[in-house]
């Protein structure tokens, strides 16, 4: 009998992995499990939400006299919930929560690592149809090991994280996240419940023709940007153009298909937000860790994100981030 094992899930792929390293512990694969047991979780829920109205709204009581919670908070406890009862993270830090959650029980203290996450980020798109995701940051912690993690374990530069990643509640419900191996992705197979690997070892290519940026914020961008806004706009078949815009308004989903075509993602400071919208520990870490694995690169104009030294667990950031060549092409400007 010949068995298929062309089609990997997440669980045989992570267990591959520490195959290959006979030293791990087994620890970020038990992480990354839960983060797929919570990830099939929340897109059940995101999946019915079209059907919210029947089943009553967040905030009301639906026909089965459950509260239902609204959206981000429901992805928020799922994540927290999976990971506090598992046996590979110390705590966590979430956009949803005003400080980190320290687990603090005997098995969780003896974790190494602590995640921070978005739950589900353009939430409000959901109303509308719109894909929107999750994005998760993962850290060894510097806290001494059989101790409560400290808030420290959570302030750290992104170069230090250990994996990175998201998941998008599109077309398809997909994850992604990567190591300093690669960057994989697992498509959600509904007809076993399991994520398993479509787009292996993804590379952001060095050019493309897309980039993404709200055009409503045109005039209280810097003068710099608002000029390479232009270069994007003037180019044609002589330079590498026709460039195309391309903004959902939805990070996961604007930079996921950037990742995988190629393009130019930029979220600038304005006049009025001068550090931008987005948060530094759990949306632009993560994927600038996610882009340079893969080829890219992410900056705040200035610096690399990746070695921004953060002081706040829900610090914003400008944010440019995507293919290489255009994203030097960007800078020179
Ligand atoms: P704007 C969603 O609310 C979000 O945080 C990101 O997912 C998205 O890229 C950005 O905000 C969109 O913000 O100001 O362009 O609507």
């Amino acid at each position: 009998m010949v068995i298929n094992r062309k089609i990997q899930t997440l669980d045989e792929f992570t267990i591959q992995q520490m195959r290959d390293f006979p030293n791990a512990t087994g620890e970020l694969s038990g992480l990354l499990r839960d983060i797929g047991l919570a990830a099939k979780r929340v897109h059940v829920e995101v999946n019915k939400a079209g059907l919210v109205d029947i089943l009553g709204d967040a905030g009301t009581m639906n026909v089965q006299g459950e509260e239902v919670k609204k959206l981000d908070i429901f992805a928020n406890n799922q994540f927290m919930g999976v990971l506090r009862h598992g046996i590979s993270c110390a705590g966590i830090g979430s956009e949803e929560l005003d400080d980190v959650v320290i687990f603090d029980d005997d098995i969780s203290n003896q974790s190494k690592y602590v995640c921070l996450f978005d739950p589900l980020d353009g939430s409000s798109n959901i109303d509308v149809n719109v894909s929107i995701g999750t994005i998760f940051s993962v850290y060894r912690r510097v806290s001494e090991l059989g101790k409560p993690a400290t808030k420290a374990d959570f302030i750290q530069e992104g170069i230090k994280q250990v994996a990175a990643g998201y998941v998008i509640y599109g077309s398809s419900t997909m994850l992604v996240y990567a190591t300093r191996r690669g960057v994989n992705g697992f498509t959600l197979d509904q007809s076993i419940g399991e994520f398993t690997l479509s787009h292996s070892d993804i590379k952001c290519p060095d050019k493309g023709k897309i980039y993404s940026v709200n055009h409503g914020n045109f005039f209280r961008y810097e003068q710099k940007v608002q000029d390479y806004i232009h270069l994007c706009q003037k180019k044609d078949k002589e330079n590498g153009g026709p460039y195309t815009q391309r903004y959902i308004g939805s990070m996961v989903a604007d930079v996921h298909r950037n990742l995988i075509k190629g393009g130019i993602f930029m979220y600038p400071g304005t006049t009025d937000k001068p550090k931008g919208k987005l948060r530094l520990m759990y949306e632009c870490n993560p994927f600038a860790f996610i882009i340079e694995i893969a080829g890219g690169k992410a900056t705040n104009g200035n610096q690399r994100i990746l070695e921004i030294v953060p002081t706040d667990v829900h610090q914003r950031t400008p944010m440019f981030i995507g293919s290489k060549l255009m994203m030097e092409e960007m800078e020179s400007i």
